[in-house]
């Protein structure tokens, strides 16, 4: 199996790229924003909850997201392997996903972080906001987001790279020169 973990701030193309990875190496897709905002779409118990959250810029509570993917990697157990597209936004997630991992007997093959500065990021969610309308692509929700991001999230990368399975990918430039820059390391990890 080969199991991506697309990781950086909001906004770093990690959905984009998810989609190119997806096709080209014929994995499975899991993005926590996605399944959270069917959820919200959905009015489910857990989409209320979530809403709030989301709005304001906060992160859902790891336990449900943990919950959320067991299940889902438990559901599809003859995928090639999986994408996960900004799942792993604390260190307890990335530590119940590798015990996940290792109870379906297989591992993280590679974390791969997109850097793109917080002005760039900042300027394509605004983007995205007139064109998708986004209710979390605010100015004052981007903020909190990168905020979030630097003390709950960035410390991922650490423990990752610690376990010498960091890649660092330059993630500005045109879609598909970055998705060049994935391919190279994916390729040599098959
Ligand atoms: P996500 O849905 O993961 O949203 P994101 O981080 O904003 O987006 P992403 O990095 O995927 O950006 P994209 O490719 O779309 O999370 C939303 C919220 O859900 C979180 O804030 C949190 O509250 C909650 N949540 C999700 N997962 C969670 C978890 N595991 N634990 C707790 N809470 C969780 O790119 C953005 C824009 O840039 C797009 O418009 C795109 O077209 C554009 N773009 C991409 N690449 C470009 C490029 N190279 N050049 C120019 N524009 C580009």
């Amino acid at each position: 199996m080969i199991n991506l973990i697309l990781f950086g701030a909001p906004g770093s193309g990690k959905g984009t790229q998810s989609a190119n990875l997806v096709q080209r190496y014929q994995l499975m897709h899991v993005s926590t924003g996605d399944i959270l905002r069917a959820e919200i779409k959905a009015e489910t118990e857990l989409g209320l909850k979530a809403k709030t959250l989301i709005e304001a810029g906060h992160l859902v509570p790891d336990e449900v997201i943990i919950a959320m993917m067991e299940d889902l990697v438990a559901s599809h157990p003859d995928v090639k392997g999986f994408v996960f597209d900004g799942f792993l936004r604390t260190v307890a997630q990335a530590q119940a996903l590798d015990l996940l991992l290792k109870r379906h007997q297989t591992k993280v093959s590679a974390m791969l972080e997109l850097s793109v500065p917080d002005e760039m990021v900042i300027e394509r969610l605004l983007l995205r906001k007139e064109k998708e309308g986004r209710s979390d692509d605010n100015i004052e929700t981007i903020n909190h987001r990168l905020k979030v991001y630097r003390t709950q999230t960035a410390p991922v990368s650490e423990y990752y790279a610690q376990q010498g399975n960091l890649h660092l990918v330059d993630g500005t430039g045109r879609v598909e020169e970055i998705s060049e820059r994935l391919y190279q390391i994916i390729d040599k990890l098959a």
